[in-house]
């Protein structure tokens, strides 16, 4: 997951990091336009909506396809290569969507869910409203009327205000606005608390449970995963915010105990290209798009593959959100519109043990 990622040079480059580099979002130095991305070759990226698509029409699927249905009746695609690796083309519908983007930006990193934030900031409360009504965070120092004075002790924590408030007595604080802390949101951890200094989870921290509907519905999602016989029972979640350029490097997801449950992994938002390798970084990774609705299951051997996002599309034409927009249609929906047309949301779920 988040972790330093060792940069090698090319000639060590392994077959996942080739891949990271193929599909990874670069300007073109050429380009006249300003800031124009170079153009990536994407037939070798397997494309499970046309799949589901064809499979419907005439009951084809490609070589090395297999087709499961899902208690819903749902197909759910496996991989021959990959034992263990499901894919649910669109299993959620746009207004389950919308709500899981709001969730996902009002209510999950609230505290005591940690975000990324956290190390530097402490705390914060209502980041995407305070966003959303332009506030500033700023430092407060020894002083109790820091604004007046200027900060010239010990950072103490940070508060909101408003942004004329700021504006009018100078820039005297440390401060940096909400809407740029809601860009730079990376993580939010729900349930047990997952540190990532020591890459496991820290039952020591206080923590919420599993939000009840995230929790049923990824009992519902993961069923056709499960050993017979046994519900999934959702302990933790990672949700990553990803924007423009932003990437996952190649991870194994193997802090959990019991590798026989799946991870229940969902995408909203924008398009990406999620890189699923072997047991080991010199297996060539097959590329996926994953669109806003679809679900991957990783339980079993699929546990023990690297994994990655090396690409989001934030532009109109690949995002593939049209639909999605149209969810954010009222005035107060606004602000979740312009945040999700360039961003991608993955809200994983796990059984830690
Ligand atoms: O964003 C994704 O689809 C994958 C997320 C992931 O692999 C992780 O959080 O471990």
């Amino acid at each position: 997951m988040y972790g330093p990622d060792k940069v090698a040079d090319d000639s060590e480059r392994t077959a996942f990091r080739r891949a990271e580099k193929k599909y990874k979002l670069y300007y073109d130095p050429a380009s006249k336009k300003k800031k124009q991305p170079k153009n990536v070759d994407l037939s070798e990226v397997l494309d499970f909506k046309s799949i589901l698509e064809s499979y419907n029409d005439n009951g084809e699927l490609p070589l090395g396809i297999t087709v499961l249905r899902c208690g819903s009746g749902q197909p759910l695609f496996c991989l021959e290569q990959c034992t263990g690796f499901y894919f649910i083309p669109g299993a959620l519908n746009l207004e389950e969507q919308y709500q899981w983007i709001k969730e996902s930006l009002i209510n999950f990193p609230q505290p005591p869910n940690r975000t990324n934030h956290n190390a530097f900031y402490g705390p914060i409360q209502n980041l995407f409203l305070a966003a959303k009504e332009r506030k500033v965070l700023v430092a407060e120092g020894t002083s109790p009327a820091c604004l007046n004075s200027g900060c010239k002790g010990d950072v103490q924590g940070w508060k909101f205000f408003e942004e004329h408030v700021v504006s009018s007595r100078g820039k005297t604080c440390k401060s940096i606005s909400a809407s740029v802390l809601l860009r730079k949101l990376r993580w939010t951890t729900l349930g047990l608390q997952f540190d990532w200094s020591k890459r496991d989870y820290d039952v020591s921290l206080p923590h919420n449970k599993i939000p009840n509907a995230l929790s049923e519905l990824a009992k519902r999602l993961a069923a056709p995963a499960m050993p017979l016989g046994e519900e999934f029972q959702p302990e933790a979640a990672i949700v990553n915010y990803f924007g423009l350029g932003d990437s996952l490097g190649g991870h194994l997801d193997d802090m959990e105990e019991d590798w026989s449950k799946p991870i229940v992994s969902m995408s909203l938002g924008c398009k990406a290209i999620f890189l699923l390798g072997g047991k080991s970084r010199e297996d060539p990774p097959l590329a996926m798009f994953l669109r806003s609705g679809d679900v991957i299951l990783m339980a079993g051997e699929a546990r023990e593959c690297f994994h990655g996002v090396p690409r989001i599309f934030t532009d109109k034409e690949n995002a593939e959100i049209a639909a999605l927009e149209m969810q954010f249609s009222h005035e107060d929906d606004l602000y979740f519109l312009e945040y999700i047309q360039t961003s991608r949301i993955n809200i994983n779920i796990r059984q830690v043990y």
